[in-house]
């Protein structure tokens, strides 16, 4: 599995019986992409003390060339390619250990915000050819989604501060609820959808150079 790709969702959370991310996600557990590389799935705890270092250990086990981890975004109604992650937290409702943090950094001696060097609008594109509805976010909220994308780019822009070759590469797509959520979307679509963006994350292109952004 080495030099492969590690995709990742997580569990319910507030009360839900089920997480579409991880849905999403194990449908592509064992599959291969455009090119060959095999994908592995794993489901990251939704605690805001966990889903990092379970992350981070899966990473270490299994040497990944590409992760990219999903959440759900439970009111959107479009896949959406998280472009920055914002060092803060404050948590509208607890996690799935009971904590709540409110208004804090998750690295205070961090920068306010990092981005994600994986080509998003290119990815965005892709989705949207495979069918589903799919946009560029500058918010991935300050939940635990937020705070995971948040230790993903911290730690490759560490890598690339101090001169060293990215260990590997890495970002965040938030999914909408699946039917008969309002807003949802199909499964098989999220799938190829997810699964289109990857292929094209892999490629590991340069990004499209095309207007995008919102004016709100
Ligand atoms: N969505 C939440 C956390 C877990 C998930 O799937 C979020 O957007 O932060």
């Amino acid at each position: 599995m080495a030099g492969g790709v590690l995709l990742t969702g997580f569990e319910p959370f507030g009360g839900e019986a089920s997480n579409p991310s991880w849905t999403v996600a194990e449908h592509l557990h064992g599959s291969t992409l455009a090119d060959g590389a095999p994908v592995q799935a794993l489901q990251l705890p939704c605690v805001f003390s966990q889903a990092w270092p379970v992350l981070q250990a899966a990473i270490a086990a299994q040497s990944p060339r590409l992760v990219l981890a999903l959440g759900l975004a439970g009111t959107r109604t479009e896949l959406c390619v998280e472009r920055v992650a914002l060092n803060w937290v404050d948590a509208r409702i607890p996690d799935n250990a009971g904590a709540q943090p409110l208004d804090q950094p998750i690295v205070p001696e961090g920068p306010l915000a990092w981005r994600t060097r994986l080509p998003v609008k290119a990815m965005v594109q892709a989705m949207r050819a495979a069918g589903a509805p799919a946009s560029v976010s500058y918010t991935a909220g300050t939940f635990v989604c937020n705070q995971l994308l948040f230790w993903i780019t911290h730690t490759l822009e560490q890598a690339h501060t101090a001169g060293q070759p990215l260990p590997w590469r890495g970002g965040f797509v938030h999914v909408p609820p699946l039917p008969p959520a309002a807003g949802g979307v199909d499964l098989a679509l999220q799938v190829a959808a997810v699964r289109a963006a990857l292929d094209v994350a892999w490629a590991d292109g340069p990004d499209l150079a095309q207007a995008g952004g919102t004016l709100d």
